[in-house]
């Protein structure tokens, strides 16, 4: 049974039976106390925690590969303070307008070639509306990616239930949508959108039944805190996400944030084993920023529980290290591509907790929160 042996060292959580497409495993929230106490343990001992976990959850060889691509890049009406794509800050980014299916098809068709079994597709804009020729585009450029046997993710922003589902008929993988820090941090690095909005967002796909992939961004000025209450957050999901980014800021020239100091490694490599613990079914992806790290800040990354990360030389806008670095890397340290799932299914919701994020309607909200210390604030 997964998790067992750390169940003397976690108390102050919730332990559940949980139903994940045919394998029952026990999942726990994890609350903020046990994270903190976690976290600041000595080193390799938590290093030896997070191991444990990654060993009896996933295979310990295996490494996913996921190739981006950005879709519709620019001229984003959001002010998220990182992004290079945002239309208030001058950084440099062409406008680009949405990529036509062939196009997007030539580069997927590529990027399975060179390894990748997961293809994600950003576009830099508010959200999507059903109806709109743009979404009707993506659909279309959704639909042909899904015939060539990658797990196809989108982050699109903002989406509704009927945006969710049509998504989701449209061959949908995973939606990836990024809490990116603590609630209490978020506004002092977005001010179009509300951390509120993204979990209704999250929500919506999670009831559509696609996988959701979210996590965050370090290095945004908040403290360690703030880092482990987004774990918070995103370890009460109920169903957990199928994947966790942990981005390490690319300080963008002409965004707000251009100054901030690069991340510690050995932070970064805390806030890896931590998220291995506490959400232990998901991916951990070991996302943007690792052009900054050397070899060694990612092997340990990889020991304390990473297994994905972004291949090919380009993120959305930003550069990523050379594939051919990353395919030595893993060599040398006897790591593999993990073969694609396609059909894998997303994980199921643990029926003895409400679900988290709580749903979308402000009554049935508040019916929850009466009962339920899982509802992450979306009410
Ligand atoms: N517009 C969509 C949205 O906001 O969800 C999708 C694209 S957005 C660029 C996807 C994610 O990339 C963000 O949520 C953030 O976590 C990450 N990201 C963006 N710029 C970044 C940067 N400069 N450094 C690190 N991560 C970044
Ligand atoms: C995620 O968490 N990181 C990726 C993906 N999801 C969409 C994006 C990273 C973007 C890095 C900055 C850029 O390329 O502009
Ligand atoms: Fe727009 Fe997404 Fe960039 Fe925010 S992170 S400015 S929503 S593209």
């Amino acid at each position: 049974m997964a998790l067992v042996s750390m169940e003397k060292r976690l108390c102050a959580h919730t332990v559940s039976r949980l139903n994940l497409g045919r394998a029952q495993l026990w999942i726990r929230a994890v609350n903020y106390s046990e994270l903190h106490r976690l976290y600041h343990q000595p080193f390799f001992e938590l290093l030896k925690q997070a191991r444990a976990v990654h060993e009896e959850n996933w295979p310990e060889r295996e490494v996913q590969l996921c190739t981006l691509l950005s879709i519709k890049t620019g001229g984003c009406s959001e002010d998220c303070g990182y992004c290079a794509q945002s239309a208030r800050y001058t950084t440099g980014v062409q406008n680009e307008r949405l990529m036509g299916t062939e196009d997007v098809m030539a580069k997927a068709e590529a990027a399975r070639a060179s390894g990748s079994t997961r293809f994600c597709m950003g576009a830099a804009w508010k959200g999507v509306r059903m109806g709109t020729q743009k979404f009707n585009q993506v659909l279309d450029i959704v639909r042909n990616v899904s015939t060539l046997g990658m797990e196809v993710c989108v982050t699109l922003g903002e989406l509704g239930a009927e945006e969710a589902k049509a998504l989701k008929e449209a061959g949908v993988t995973a939606y990836n949508h990024n809490i990116d820090t603590s609630p209490e941090h978020y506004p002092n690095i977005v001010s179009t959108h509300t951390f509120e909005d993204r979990l209704r967002t999250i929500r919506n796909a999670q009831d559509a039944g696609m996988s959701v992939c979210a996590g965050g961004i370090l290095g945004l000025g908040e403290g360690i805190d703030d880092r482990l209450k987004m774990l918070e957050v995103l370890s009460e999901f109920n169903p957990q996400p199928e994947s966790v980014p942990i981005n390490s800021l690319m300080a963008m020239k002409g965004t707000p944030l251009e100054g901030e100091a690069p991340v510690d490694s050995f932070s970064l490599v805390r806030m890896i084993a931590v998220t291995r613990i506490a959400i232990p079914r998901a991916k951990v992806r070991l996302s943007a920023g690792r052009t900054q790290m050397n070899k060694e800040t990612q092997a340990l990354a990889y020991f304390a529980g990473a297994n994905s990360i972004f291949y090919g030389e380009k993120l959305l806008t930003a550069a990523n290290p050379r594939a051919n670095e990353d395919m030595q890397l893993l060599r040398e340290l006897g790591l593999a591509p993990q073969a694609p799932n396609p059909q894998m299914q997303a994980p199921g919701a643990d029926l003895d907790r409400p679900l988290s994020p709580c749903c979308e309607t402000d009554a049935c909200c508040e019916e929850e929160a009466g009962m339920t210390a899982g509802c992450a604030g979306a009410c």
